[in-house]
């Protein structure tokens, strides 16, 4: 139960929190309203005009108290990114285990164990608008800002380890293809219109990229529970300049879990803010989500020993070949007290490294050094860097002045370099300065990419294979749900064709859906090869927990209140949550009480929250409430969906035959008598009476596998 969570030391504390303290202001009662200039204001309704006993007469420009107000509203808008625009945030810190990478990298944040590094994580999805709906079938952003004392170092990555494209120079036009269209601006986050499909189709180094994203891996439970890759080929300095390549692997400690599509669905309606919100509510509850860093290296030498290329953003390292070594860990112990100056201006860049860790000539990451900073001028001005949030925790000291919204003051006269006072003065890389890789390169000038780079499929049916069966049906589901909602015949049929270089029975099993071009023989022999670690089923929590898991608990008048009790004080010792839901919110009283008026106060009521919004369900015992309850169309809704979602559901005594009259399923085992206990295959747990013994291991049986 998240026993590692607990050994972690929490420095809620660090270095990043204290500077950002002195930018903190707090409202208080007591001091008055005042302009931007310290002026207090004595009305704040009225606009200053002429106006007599009878008539409201003309506003006058002149009240520069009602001009300020209103410039100031008519400018809080800035550009949303122009990807990546709706995201979460939240603060932590970041440990290495021990000095292990100390052979690969001279970085003292991947190498000094006694060092805790503040962290800020930016989750986010990619096409939608900053407000669009937060479980969409998507890729997600996994961005983390380190502010280490060597400088801020920004590994922006994705919960995906691959990408669409190879080359920088196709992002502007993959990013057009995915967003809405232009003509109507439809759809919103949302990749299944043609557009996007037209694109893929023809793009076949999208193919690894689009399995992923078609997969559960495009609609994840939680941002707590994804994995996070840096996606790019970065490389690691060692203290004698020797360099390695590297991959950047992030593994959330709860496991690699998913919703299931029709609940990805629902929620974008029912809920928008379901990942914000479960990202906070973790953390404020004290469950702080933690990932372990672990690092994938080859050695120069070896850079052409594989049948890809090591450079190539649509490959992964094989972890077979490749191990994840893990290095360290970070947890998220602190959410953003204002979301505007600390998630909305956060920003990243590829090319913040600290000196031990560096590029390589990946083309894709060659593009995306350029674009990150670039992109911040048009968000946030040239000044982006001394923003709170982005500013780091060592000092900075430069010859760069002015610009827009400048905060600084630099007193002296000095602003160059080579000085008379030797101010601000280069630092060798023996005082820490960063010195770049001293690489040795020769080629032709040329637009080109390698012959590796021509190869599109191995990886994408590599991908294919090593997905559990039940995988492979959501694979299917979410590419036949794309490929329906697009209407031109070209797009749909060229996609389909392309999958026959996947999978045969893939191709043909969508294209029967769709309507596509149904093939009759394998493009290409499907070599059977798997890679364990590409389900999600490798990474179920290895101590399953139902930590942070949202159980809702269903009563009507007379539900016995005993078992509820004892259900949730063994939920919240698993550190789960549970919600009262009841016919109304309010008063609901429990068995033998209703006259008497004992009973429970329900925290919401069946219309206000949907069993989409909870992982679990449970239905104690208590005659007249189940009575009350299967009567109720909404409630055997709520337990119809949450089986069909997968969802685990307990039950108790009389609310046994709530359940077979909702699912009405034969074959489903369930409890028969008074000492009867029965955990279906379904996921479905029932006893015939309550032992409350037995809670805390009905409890643990509820624990999530790997959906
Ligand atoms: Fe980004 N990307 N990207 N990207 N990306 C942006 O920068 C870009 C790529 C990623 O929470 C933008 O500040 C190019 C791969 C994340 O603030 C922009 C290319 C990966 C975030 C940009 C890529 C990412 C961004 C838009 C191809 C996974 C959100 C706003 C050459 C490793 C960061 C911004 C946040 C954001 C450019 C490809 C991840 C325009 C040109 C591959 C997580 O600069």
């Amino acid at each position: 139960m998240l026993s590692g969570l607990k050994k972690h030391v929490v420095s809620k504390d660090n270095n990043k929190a204290k500077d950002l303290r002195g930018e903190t202001e707090y409202m208080t009662g007591a001091s008055g309203l005042t302009t931007d200039f310290g002026v207090k204001i004595a009305d704040d309704d009225n606009w200053l005009r002429l106006s007599n006993a009878e008539d409201i007469g003309p506003s006058l420009l002149e009240d520069h108290i009602g001009r300020e107000k209103i410039h100031r509203f008519d400018h809080e808008r800035i550009p949303e990114r122009v990807i990546h625009a709706r995201g979460a945030g939240a603060h932590g810190h970041f440990r290495v285990f021990d000095n292990r990478a100390a052979k690969w990298t001279s970085a003292p944040v991947l190498t000094d164990p006694a060092r805790t590094t503040p962290i800020f994580v930016r989750f986010s999805t990619v096409q939608g608008s900053r407000g669009s709906a937060d479980s969409v079938r998507d890729v997600r952003g996994f961005a983390v800002k380190f502010y280490t004392e060597e400088g801020n170092w920004d590994l922006v990555g994705n919960d995906i380890p691959v990408f669409f494209i190879q080359d920088a120079i196709k992002f502007p036009d993959l990013v057009h293809a995915v967003k809405p269209e232009p003509h109507n601006e439809v759809p919103q986050a949302q990749s299944a219109h043609n557009n996007f499909w037209d694109y893929a189709g023809l793009q076949p180094e999208s193919a690894h990229m689009i399995m992923w994203v078609m997969s559960d891996r495009g609609i994840p439970r939680s941002y707590r529970m994804m994995q996070g890759f840096g996606v790019n080929t970065y490389t690691l300095i060692n203290a004698e300049n020797k360099r390695v390549f590297v991959k950047f692997h992030m593994t959330p400690e709860l496991g690699v879990h998913s919703f299931v599509w029709d609940e990805a669905l629902k929620l974008a309606g029912q809920d928008p803010d379901f990942h914000r919100k479960d990202l906070n509510e973790a953390i404020e509850s004290g469950c702080h989500p933690k990932w372990t860093l672990g690092i994938q290296v080859i050695e120069e030498k070896d850079e052409h020993s594989f049948d890809f290329d090591i450079l190539d953003a649509t490959k992964i390292w094989p972890e077979s070949l490749v191990p994840v070594q893990p290095i360290g860990e970070f947890c998220l112990d602190r959410v953003v007290e204002e979301y505007f100056p600390q998630t909305e201006q956060v920003a990243f860049c590829t090319s913040h490294v600290v000196p031990g860790i560096g590029f390589s000539d990946d083309p894709l990451l060659q593009g995306r050094n350029f674009s990150y900073f670039d992109t911040q001028i048009t968000r946030l001005g040239i000044n982006w860097q001394e923003l709170p949030i982005n500013r780091p925790i060592c000092p900075v000291m430069n010859h760069h002045r002015d610009g827009s919204s400048r905060h600084r003051i630099t007193p002296g006269s000095i602003n160059y370099w080579p000085n008379r006072e030797n101010i601000g003065h280069p630092v060798s890389p023996l005082q820490g300065g960063y010195a770049e890789f001293n690489q040795r390169v020769e080629g032709i000038k040329q637009r080109a990419r390698g012959a590796k780079f021509q190869e599109h499929y191995n990886q994408a049916q590599l991908f294919y294979n090593s997905l559990s069966d039940y995988e492979k049906s959501h694979l299917v589901a979410a590419l036949s749900f794309e490929l329906g909602h697009c209407d031109d015949h070209r797009v749909y049929e060229g996609y389909t064709k392309l999958l026959n270089n996947i999978d045969f029975d893939l191709a043909k099993t969508v294209a029967e859906k769709v309507n596509g071009v149904v093939p009759n023989k394998p493009l290409r022999v499907n070599d059977g090869k798997t890679e364990s670690t590409l389900s999600q089923t490798h990474f179920a929590s290895k101590k399953p927990t139902i930590a942070t898991r949202r159980v809702a608990i269903l009563i009507a008048d007379g539900f016995n209140m005993v078992e509820v009790e004892a259900v949730r004080a063994a939920l919240k010792s698993a550190k789960a949550t549970s919600w009262i839901i009841g016919p109304r919110r309010g008063k609901i009283s429990s068995k033998g009480t209703i006259v008497s008026g004992a009973g429970i106060v329900a925290d919401h009521y069946f219309e206000d929250q949907r069993s989409t919004m909870f992982d679990a369900l449970y239905i104690p015992s208590g005659p007249e409430h189940v009575k009350s309850l299967m009567v109720n169309g909404r409630v055997v809704h709520w337990i119809r969906e949450a089986f069909g979602h997968c969802k685990v559901i307990g039950a108790i005594g009389e609310a046994v035959a709530a359940l077979n009259h909702a699912l009405e399923i034969p074959e489903l085992q369930l409890s028969k008598s008074e000492t009867d206990h029965v955990v279906s295959s379904y996921g479905v747990v029932t006893a015939g009476k309550y032992d409350v013994a037995s809670a805390a291991v009905d409890v643990l049986k509820i624990a999530p596998g790997p959906k």
